[in-house]
């Protein structure tokens, strides 16, 4: 039989030693979700694998169950292998609705590095990059902007530049399919036993990125979507592991990002710190005497736009939470 071996996964220390404890279980990673189906590779095997019946009877959220990127403990069975326990996670990207109601979405857990791609023609849109942003300093992960297909904008420089401006402290990239030395700047963060995912809206080029991050590597490669457009549409998130050792995660292009628990103070950092120097702290940084954010935006050193974004993305949390609230109130009194 011609069996391809895995590549090799790399757990960390951390995980071996915590895996220790639930011999004679084996340590695997899961690369794939379809429903209550996973799939998981060691470095012996590639299998098919679903939760062991404890684990389902015990879970009380949808974050109990395994994800793209969990690393889990598994008995090898003969048809199946079985998920008994998922291990510490690192990060957690998600996608949630606001309020308590908890239909959380796990997206990928033990992400190190999150690739928010946007391309530079009209995809481009720096609230919605905000958004994105956010929503990654809230899963634990680190953000880097990669800007895409930068052959299809003039005005390069100039939204870079705006793309600095909204993203404190963030690395951005530019990257072009057609443009080969570009790629090679992505290629430079990857590191053995690292995780990588690309989100970001669909068609702004991500499987292309990780196609090319792929390229000589071992690869599940899917034509899905539609054919017809000559568009390959990524449907589901999978993780590849390059021979490097770095795992890669792909992702469906996400249309929007609901925006609980959107830390709000690390994306506008800035804003919040001045913000705390009102004279009152009530402030609604509007015409109140002693306000240190209009302070800052007469002498420069904040601007106006960026205000506004970060009340913009202040009046969207209340909304989706108002809305959440609604919905709750609706369905307790069915
Ligand atoms: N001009 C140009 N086109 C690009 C570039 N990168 C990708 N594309 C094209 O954009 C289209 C979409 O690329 P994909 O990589 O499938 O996009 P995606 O983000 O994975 O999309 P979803 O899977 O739907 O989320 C393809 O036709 C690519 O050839 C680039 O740098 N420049
Ligand atoms: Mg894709
Ligand atoms: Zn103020």
């Amino acid at each position: 039989m011609n069996q391809t071996r895995p590549p090799r996964i790399f757990a960390s220390e951390e995980r071996l030693k915590e895996a220790l404890s639930y011999q004679p279980y084996e340590l695997a990673l899961v690369i794939e979700q379809q429903k209550d189906l996973y799939r998981v590779i060691t470095n012996e095997i590639v299998k098919t694998a679903k939760v062991s019946g404890k684990m389902m009877y015990q879970a009380t959220s949808p974050k109990a169950f395994p994800s793209v990127g969990d690393w889990v403990m598994v008995e090898n069975a003969e048809s199946m292998a079985i998920i008994h326990a998922v291990l510490n996670r690192k990060s957690i990207l998600e996608r949630k609705a606001a309020g308590m109601t908890s239909d959380a979405q796990l997206i990928a857990t033990n992400i190190d590095v999150i690739f928010i791609c946007m391309s530079l023609n009209e995809n481009f849109n720096l609230r919605r990059l905000e958004r994105y942003l956010a929503v990654c300093w809230n899963s634990g992960a680190v953000p880097v902007i990669v800007l895409t297909k930068a052959d299809l904008t003039r005005k390069l420089d100039e939204m870079v530049e705006s793309v600095y401006e909204v993203a404190f402290g963030v690395d951005v990239l530019f990257t072009s399919e057609y443009v080969e030395p570009y790629f090679s700047q992505i290629e430079g963060y990857l590191k053995k036993g690292s995780a990588y995912a690309f989100i970001g809206s669909s068609g702004v080029g991500k499987s292309t990125l990780v196609n090319h991050l792929l390229e000589n590597h071992q690869q599940r490669t899917e034509v899905v979507g539609d054919h017809d457009k000559g568009r390959h549409t990524t449907t589901s998130r999978g993780l590849y592991v390059t021979f490097g050792g770095s795992m890669i995660i792909d992702t469906p292009g996400m249309r929007e990002l609901q925006l609980d628990e959107v830390d709000l103070e690390t994306t506008f950092e800035d804003v919040e710190s001045l913000g705390k120097q009102c004279k009152f702290n009530d402030c609604t940084h509007t015409s109140e005497p002693g306000c240190a954010v209009k302070e800052a935006i007469s002498d420069g050193t904040l601007s106006q736009d960026r205000l506004e974004n970060y009340r913009k993305l202040q009046r969207e949390f209340e909304y989706q939470q108002r809305r959440a609230l609604q919905k709750e109130r609706k369905a307790s009194k069915r």
